[in-house]
């Protein structure tokens, strides 16, 4: 599959990388890292991302500002990247061959190829399996994007997809020049007053029920406001319910256009994304989200309590 799905890339001119909106670290990095190899192989190509605002804290990924927040005319080839679904691209579906790339459980599949590995602790693994396979060598501006997405898709090697592996594969990209210590200041150590802010206020509205077992916060539009903090600052903060040592089961809901966008995670024992694609959304086991609208708050946080069983 990976020799088969670069013979394609190989015989493609026009190259369009996508990857979901509102994107993490692997969504960014994962396409990236493609971006620079096809340009010296002579192709078209060109890094989507739906999303308005793109996160500050990726600037300093390799090529980052050459992300384009419309489709081209032109397309032979679409690749997605850490996507398990085509709707979360937010594009009509292009006439062009497509190859899928993920780790997603909930993966529904939607490429001509699809790579495909939920053991994968990132999107950016597979790419990196994709290069090795094909003998590409690798180099800093792309070990820097795939380390990138690596550390945050695994908390920074704390998560349960963390094993041997990982820290094989983190080894292969620091030895190709990514530099684990400035990845880290980039992404951790530059958060803005109102990040801080809007944690502070997500904080002062969480509730804990079942025991202290499931912790959840909603998030308005006026928290927002209030707080000066941007949409991708609210990226983090249902992790810091998660933290808490009595919490099993993490909820955020975030007000959006007519609903909510939800975010869900766990801890040790619940699978979430069950409950993610119960509501039509996706994800891993221990991190799943998705969007309802038109729904009450309080019915939402019922539900998936409910559906949550614990
Ligand atoms: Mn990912």
């Amino acid at each position: 599959m990976y020799k088969k799905a670069w013979d394609i890339i190989s015989k493609s001119k026009h190259i369009t990388l996508i990857s979901h909106i509102n994107p993490d670290a692997d969504a960014l990095g994962s396409s990236l890292a493609l971006y620079p190899l096809l340009k010296e192989m002579g192709k078209k190509a060109i890094v989507v991302n739906m999303t308005k605002e793109l996160p500050i804290r990726y600037d300093f990924l390799p090529n980052i500002d050459k992300i384009k927040s419309a489709l081209p005319e032109k397309i032979d080839l679409l690749i997605s990247f850490d996507c398990g679904s085509i709707d979360r691209l937010a594009i009509k579906k292009p006439d062009a061959f497509i190859i899928n790339i993920d780790h997603h459980r909930t993966n529904t599949l939607y490429g001509d190829i699809n790579l495909i590995d939920a053991q994968a602790p990132s999107a950016s693994c597979i790419v990196l399996e994709l290069l090795s396979q094909n003998d590409i060598s690798l180099r800093r501006d792309i070990s820097t994007c795939l380390y990138t997405a690596l550390a945050e898709d695994t908390g920074f090697f704390c998560y349960e997809n963390v094993n041997k592996n990982t820290f094989e594969i983190a080894a292969r990209l620091i030895e190709a020049k990514a530099d684990p210590v400035f990845i880290a200041r980039k992404l951790n150590e530059r958060n803005s007053l109102a990040k801080l802010r809007l944690i502070s206020i997500m904080i002062q509205k969480l509730q804990l029920v079942n025991f202290g077992m499931i912790g959840y916060a909603i998030l308005s539009r006026d928290d927002f406001q209030k707080s000066g903090a941007l949409r991708s600052d609210s990226d983090e903060c249902v992790d810091q319910i998660r933290s808490l040592a009595t919490v099993e089961l993490a909820i955020l809901l975030i007000e959006e256009n007519e609903g909510y966008k939800v975010s869900l995670r766990s801890k040790e024992r619940l699978d979430v994304s069950h409950i993610a694609s119960y509501f039509g959304g996706g994800g891993h086991k221990r991190a799943a989200g998705f969007t309802v609208d038109h729904k009450d708050e309080k019915e939402i946080i019922k539900e998936i309590i409910n559906k949550a069983d614990i």
